[in-house]
């Protein structure tokens, strides 16, 4: 019965939501590192270096256009009314990222649901409990972490539909906030990847590009940057068929030199470490760049130590270690990634503010989504803050680093039992 109603529900829900977006990168957000700024490299280097580059990180370059394709199959699927062959086909071709979102967040949408559905099943049914029943939607999302800004801008699109569409069930609900959520977030992550690709081709042009690409991993204590780095490494060993050297520059806790060489053993990458008594974390930096190009390693993985953004001679620190890694490849750092763990939730997000005033972030790695039921912090993350999330964890192996796919995230924080119903019962 529901099965055969939330289709049609969906369609004309989802199409509303964007036939007045079209601008919008739907699909896998457009992460590509150098999308825009390849033409503008002046080979600097030899050449053999730079064929190796050519090829570099295949995996995210190319998602500026997959970003496009999937953006014209959606709108094509909406204006055929055949949105829901559309999510089937989606998730028929990216089951692995699919699964990954659904699994990871599952937590935050079995919470979410349940509390909806209960919502819906008390009020929904009487007009005149429409009130009493955004109040409780309101609290429910408040307590997912959306944010307030987010949730006043959800509530105010779900009375609309609740008025225009006569929502009754939960699971038109569910969509209705879906479609309103993805809507703000791929506007706010297309703003985002905007700015951030605006700033990377200015410093380009300041400085040159890079001899060797440099992705630098900063953060709190405990959020996930070592293992964030590990992963990938991994992804670019593995996927990418990348040389990578992962660099072991946090000085400062004993134990995390051999945390991060047993990550890189089980990765399968090599490894710089600091020399005995190296405490400074910018020269061990400076060593291993070195190597990286003495030895033509196509990638550099730099674990920072956890640092609180409140401590100033820590800060000085990673502004010197990147000053450092910056003169010796001549030109900026290839991303400079800010982890930042999901059960934080709002807090992270006060904390990453301070961080941007002193280091120039240049995306996010939003870890521990699957250790959550509060995994709705994404899109005023991105809102707020203006940087675009470039990776997500969604567990602690080693193939839990996802890119992080909008729709994915979306369908797994609200609906997937939904879409997955509709998948089930398609021809
Ligand atoms: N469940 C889960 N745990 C994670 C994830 N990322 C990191 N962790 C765990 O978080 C803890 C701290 O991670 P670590 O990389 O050492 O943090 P660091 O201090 O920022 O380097 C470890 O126990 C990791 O296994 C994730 O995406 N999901
Ligand atoms: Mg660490």
């Amino acid at each position: 019965m529901v099965g055969i109603h939330i289709p049609a529900f969906l369609v004309f829900s989802w199409s509303h939501s964007f036939g007045s977006s079209r601008s919008m990168a739907v699909g896998r957000a457009s992460v590509g590192f150098h999308s825009t700024t390849v033409g503008l490299r002046k080979p600097r280097r030899p050449a053999g270096l730079f064929a190796l580059r050519a090829g570099m990180f295949d995996f995210l370059r190319n998602f500026g256009e997959q970003a496009r394709q999937e953006q014209l199959a959606l709108l094509k699927a909406m204006k055929e009314g055949t949105f829901m062959d559309y999510v089937r086909d989606k998730a028929a071709r990216d089951t692995a990222q699919v699964r990954a979102f659904r699994d990871g967040l599952s937590k935050t949408r079995e919470q979410l649901s349940r509390e909806i559905e209960a919502i819906v099943e008390r009020n929904m049914g009487r007009l005149d409990q429409v009130d009493q029943a955004m109040k409780e939607i309101e609290n429910v999302l408040l307590g997912a972490d959306l944010g307030v800004g987010v949730v006043d801008r959800l509530i105010q699109d779900l009375r609309r539909d609740v008025a225009q569409k006569r929502l009754r069930s939960g699971v038109q609900v569910r969509a209705s906030l879906a479609a309103s959520l993805l809507s703000l977030l791929t506007q706010a992550q297309t703003e985002a990847e905007k700015r951030v690709q605006a700033e990377r081709i200015s410093a380009e042009r300041m400085s040159g590009s890079p001899a060797c690409e440099v992705l630098l991993l900063v953060g709190t204590n405990g959020h996930g940057k070592t293992t964030s780095a590990a992963k990938l490494a991994y992804r670019l060993r593995t996927q990418d068929k990348k040389k990578v050297l992962l660099v072991a520059a946090d000085t400062f806790r004993a134990a995390a030199v051999e945390q991060l060489a047993e990550w890189a053993r089980r990765a399968g990458v090599d490894i710089a470490v600091p020399l005995e008594n190296q405490k400074n974390a910018a020269s061990v930096a400076f060593d291993a760049l070195k190597r990286a190009t003495d030895e033509r390693y196509d990638v550099v993985i730099i674990d920072t130590s956890g640092r609180l953004h409140t401590n100033e001679n820590l800060m000085d620190e990673m502004k010197k270690l990147r000053r450092v890694v910056e003169r010796q490849v001549q030109g900026p750092v290839t991303e400079c990634l800010l982890v930042l763990d999901a059960p934080s939730g709002r807090n992270a997000v006060t904390a990453a503010r301070q961080w941007l005033k002193d280091v120039q972030v240049s995306g996010l790695v939003l870890t521990k989504l699957d250790g959550t039921a509060r995994a709705g912090f994404v899109v005023s993350v991105v809102q707020e803050l203006g940087i675009p999330v470039k990776f997500v964890g969604v567990g602690e192996t080693l193939n839990d680093l996802r890119d992080f796919d909008p729709v994915a995230y979306i369908d797994g924080l609200l609906l997937s039992d939904a879409t997955a119903m509709a998948q089930r019962t398609a021809p």
